[in-house]
């Protein structure tokens, strides 16, 4: 299982390597007119980060510029992205950092190219462990992942399961702020709702995908046989979905495992394949506003100045297999389910 789940990756990220280079080439010459911005992502093969670039590239159709998009995995990848965006004549770009402590290296070498950075997702922080003061746009993080604990908590309570054999499992990744907060919320929540504390177990994840999940949720379990039914909360879909897929290798059954998500792609896909799993729900975000918004302030801020919000939050709706498609439909995202 494992090794299916590594050799998957390894698939996607040659495929999102590959995009990469379209996205470099689609761009054009230094000295055409139209205008260039680049949109950077640490992790192109997520599902989230592809709709963030499907609804960037809408806005660069609505106003007729080139978008860059550009996969950086690591620093190395993100500074030589910013020169091959200044080489091109980018006047500027929206980014995903793969570290955000990158952010200040990101913005000194994004002012040699005298380019505006617009930070998405993951906030920057500066030498001294505070956030830099650099247009931004992120989850509302604590409240979203309250909503998390809330619909564990519910949904337990809806299958009547005996508190006795249930443990609650946080597939934590707590270097990064914004995913801390939503963990943080979602425990939070539960044991407002009267959830022992000592029935929360937390598994830190190393990567934020469904391989760096599965083996995390692997260790936990090893050390919990006791644990009968599952709640399952992470920072975002795959965080959950690698979980639910270590339960299963375990022979837990979809009855006796809750897990919510935080996503918008990755929950969907699991939501469209037919059989019932232990993935009961997420709490839809919104890529539109991460992808289209960001780039659209952008645009407008390099071509009439107007200066961006330092700091947006976006909400989220918590969805199950019984109303995602139409919540989906209400936010402008079924071009996603096709
Ligand atoms: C972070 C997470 C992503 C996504 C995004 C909104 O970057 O790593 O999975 O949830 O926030």
């Amino acid at each position: 299982m494992v090794v299916a789940l590594l050799s998957l990756s390894a698939t996607i990220s040659v495929f999102a390597s590959g995009q990469q280079a379209s996205g470099q080439q689609a761009s054009g010459d230094k000295n055409s007119k139209r205008i260039k911005l680049g949109f950077l992502v640490k992790m192109p093969e997520e599902p989230w980060f592809q709709e963030e670039w499907r609804f960037a590239q809408q806005a660069a159709d609505k106003y007729g510029f080139d978008l860059i998009k550009i996969g950086t995995p690591d620093g190395d990848k993100v500074l030589a992205a910013i020169d091959n965006l200044g080489a091109q004549g980018a006047k500027g770009f929206v980014i995903c950092t793969p570290d955000v402590r990158l952010g200040p290296a990101i913005i000194s070498r994004a002012e040699q190219y005298k380019m505006k950075v617009f930070s998405v997702d993951d906030q920057f922080v500066g030498p001294d462990g505070k956030f830099m003061s650099v247009p931004y746009m992120g989850l509302s993080a604590k409240k979203i992942g309250n909503m998390v604990g809330s619909g564990l908590y519910d949904e337990m309570k809806n299958r009547n399961w005996d508190l006795s054999n249930v443990g609650a499992m946080a597939v934590t990744f707590d270097e990064l702020n914004t995913v801390k907060e939503r963990t943080d919320g979602a425990t939070e929540a539960l044991l407002k709702a009267g959830f022992p504390e000592s029935k929360i177990f937390r598994a830190p994840e190393k990567t934020t995908d469904v391989p760096g999940s599965f083996a995390a949720a692997d260790v936990l379990l090893t050390q919990h046989p006791e644990i009968k039914k599952w709640l399952v909360f992470s920072v975002n879909d795959e965080g959950v979905l690698g979980a639910v897929r270590a339960l299963e290798n375990r022979g837990f059954k979809a009855p006796d495992i809750i897990g919510i998500g935080i996503g918008a792609g990755s929950g969907a896909i699991e939501f469209k394949k037919p059989e019932v799993t232990g993935f009961f729900a997420f709490v839809c975000i919104s890529p539109y506003r991460h992808g289209f918004e960001t780039t659209e302030l952008l645009y407008k801020w390099v071509t009439e100045g107007v200066q961006p919000p330092m700091d947006i939050r976006t909400d989220g709706i918590l969805v199950t297999r019984a109303n995602y498609i139409e919540v989906f439909k209400k936010l402008g995202l079924e071009d996603s389910l096709k």
